[in-house]
């Protein structure tokens, strides 16, 4: 059977002479069977044209076809959930879990090893924010891999699969369960640390092949709109092309099991 990938991406044309520039306002993607192709490219422009950041200018479908021969089927990572009190808390947990995951990359004082990486790390999350993309960090020489830093590497060419449902609206814990399966999946990967842009949306997530799918339930204040994803890598275990190949070209379905 073939199947067609469909993204969506719209954007409004923001401010006045020289400082006027597209904004995004939101984007899908899917990778659906020829029979659902049409149902899900009206559900993206309801999307696109429904959004709370207002009315589109510009919206963009891409619809290609995918031979089944060239599609990856993963099974989704394990997911569990950790509830916090504060976004403080749960920052706190996050960077617990990730910062020994850094530590591998080389030899930390003991003693103030743990708190250097976690400085790192809410610098690298800072330098995130105005980017639309991940940010792609090496753990083994400390250096960012993005062939463009303010782009910042984006993992597309995915869905979940046997998903039937066309909705309009934005489901953050499906397509994220979805994307940080196939990059947990990319050549050296070693773990991925998600905070939501969305102002409206304060669950984020750390993920490894080794961790599963670890929501936490709070990692931002409400009202915020910073947020980001960095992917942590090893160069020495592959090569950053390889990785960004899998990243943005590999076809990805994910078989999504169980919900937390
Ligand atoms: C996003 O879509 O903005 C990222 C969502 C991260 C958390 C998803 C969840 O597990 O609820």
């Amino acid at each position: 059977m073939d199947y067609y990938s469909l993204k969506m991406r719209a954007s409004q044309h923001v401010g006045e002479g020289e400082n006027s520039h597209e904004q995004h306002i939101s984007g899908a993607e899917r990778i659906v069977s020829r029979d659902s192709v049409e149902a899900v490219c009206t559900a993206m422009v309801r999307r696109a044209m429904t959004h709370s950041k207002g009315d589109p200018d510009f919206i963009n479908v891409k619809i290609e076809k995918v031979h089944e021969s060239d599609i990856q089927i993963l099974k989704s990572l394990p997911v569990t959930r950790i509830d916090v009190e504060t976004w403080q808390e749960g920052l706190e947990k996050a960077f617990g879990l990730i910062t020994p995951l850094m530590a591998l990359r080389q030899a930390q004082g003991p003693c103030d090893g743990a708190k250097k990486l976690k400085e790192k790390l809410q610098d690298l999350l800072r330098e995130t924010f105005p980017m639309r993309g991940a940010m792609l960090y090496d753990i083994a020489t400390g250096e960012r891999l993005e062939p463009d830093h303010a782009r910042g590497v984006r993992a597309t060419y995915m869905d979940a699969l046997h998903s039937s449902v066309v909705g309009s609206c934005k489901n953050h814990f499906n397509e994220a369960i979805v994307l940080a399966t196939k990059v947990a999946n990319a050549p050296g990967m070693v773990a991925e640390f998600c905070v939501s842009d969305d102002p409206n949306y304060i669950t984020g997530y750390v993920a490894s092949k080794e961790l599963g799918y670890v929501r936490i339930m709070k990692m931002k204040e409400l009202g915020d709109e910073n947020g980001g994803r960095i992917f942590l890598f090893d160069s020495r275990k592959a090569s950053a092309e390889e990785c960004i190949e899998y990243l943005q070209k590999k076809k990805v379905l994910v078989d999504v099991v169980g919900r937390t």
